[in-house]
C-alpha cells in the first residue's frame, strides 16, 4: 500500500491529487507543522533522513522529492495516463516542467518566504531598521525582479496549450500546480497574468484535486 507522509498545508498535497487523478489506493498520514518554526516534525525524519514532505513508501521503497515522486507513481501506476509518449516534443515539454517546478520557478518563491519572515521577525528595535533594509534591498533588486521574470514566462508558454505538456492535463502540471499557487498567495500572481490564473482555475475545479483536499486536510499555503 502507497502511503504519503503528508505536512499539512504542504508540497504533499500534489501528490494526493496526482494519486487520486490515477485511481490508486493510498494512506495518507498526516504530520503537523511546529507552529512556532513551520518546521516539519522530527517523526518525518524516521522516514527519511531530511524530514521533508512528501516523502512516499510503497513496497518498501522509500520515495523523495516531489518531482522524483510523481515520476515514480506515474511510471508504476500510470499505465500511460498523465505522461506523454516517450520521444514526442510533448514529452519533452513534461520533462522541463516537471523540473522547472522545483529547480527555477520555487527557489525565488522561497526566498522571498524567508525575507518576508526576516522582516517581520521580533529582533532589538536599534537591529529592526538594519534587517528591513537588507530583507527590502533583497527583495526589490533581486527577488521581486526574478519572481516577475518566471511568472511572464509562464504566462506566455501557457498562451500555446491548455495545460503545460500539450492540451492534455500532465503530472506536468500536478507538479506545476504547488509553486503557481505559492505564487498567488505570496508572490503576486493575480489576475494581471490571467492565463495562469485561468491555470490555477482548472486545477481547483477538478473532482480529484477536490478528493485530495478532503484527504490531505486544511491547505492554507504560508503568506
Ligand atoms: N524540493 C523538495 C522540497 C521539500 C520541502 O522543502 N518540503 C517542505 C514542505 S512544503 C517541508 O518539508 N518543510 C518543512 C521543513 O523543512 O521542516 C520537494 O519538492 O520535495
Amino acid at each position: 500500500m502507497i502511503v504519503v507522509h503528508h505536512l499539512e498545508n504542504s508540497r504533499s498535497q500534489r501528490v494526493l491529487w496526482l494519486l487520486e487523478e490515477l485511481g490508486v489506493p493510498y494512506e495518507v498520514k498526516r504530520y503537523a507543522r511546529d507552529p512556532q518554526t513551520m518546521l516539519a516534525p522530527a517523526a518525518l525524519r524516521a522516514v527519511h533522513p531530511l524530514g521533508k514532505s512528501p516523502v512516499v513508501t510503497d513496497d518498501g521503497q522509500t520515495v523523495a522529492e516531489s518531482g522524483a515522486i510523481v515520476e515514480y507513481l506515474v511510471g508504476r501506476y500510470g499505465g500511460g495516463r498523465l505522461a506523454p509518449p516517450e520521444g514526442t516534443p510533448e514529452r519533452q515539454r513534461y520533462t522541463y516542467w516537471m523540473h522547472y517546478a522545483e529547480g527555477s520557478l520555487m527557489p525565488p518563491l522561497l526566498l522571498k518566504l524567508v525575507f518576508d519572515r526576516v522582516e517581520g521577525a521580533p529582533m532589538p528595535f536599534f537591529v529592526k531598521p538594519i534587517a528591513r533594509s537588507i530583507a527590502g534591498r533583497a527583495k526589490g533588486s533581486f527577488i521581486g525582479p526574478q519572481i516577475d521574470l518566471h511568472l511572464d514566462f509562464v504566462e506566455g508558454e501557457l498562451a500555446k496549450s491548455t495545460w503545460f505538456a500539450g492540451n492534455e492535463l500532465t503530472a506536468a502540471d500536478i507538479q506545476m500546480s504547488f509553486p503557481l499557487e505559492a505564487a498567488a498567495a505570496r508572490g503576486g500572481l493575480d489576475a494581471r497574468r490571467p492565463r495562469t490564473m485561468a491555470f490555477l482555475e482548472r486545477v481547483h475545479t477538478r473532482p480529484a484535486y477536490r478528493r485530495a483536499l478532503e484527504r490531505g486536510g486544511p491547505y492554507e499555503l504560508l503568506r
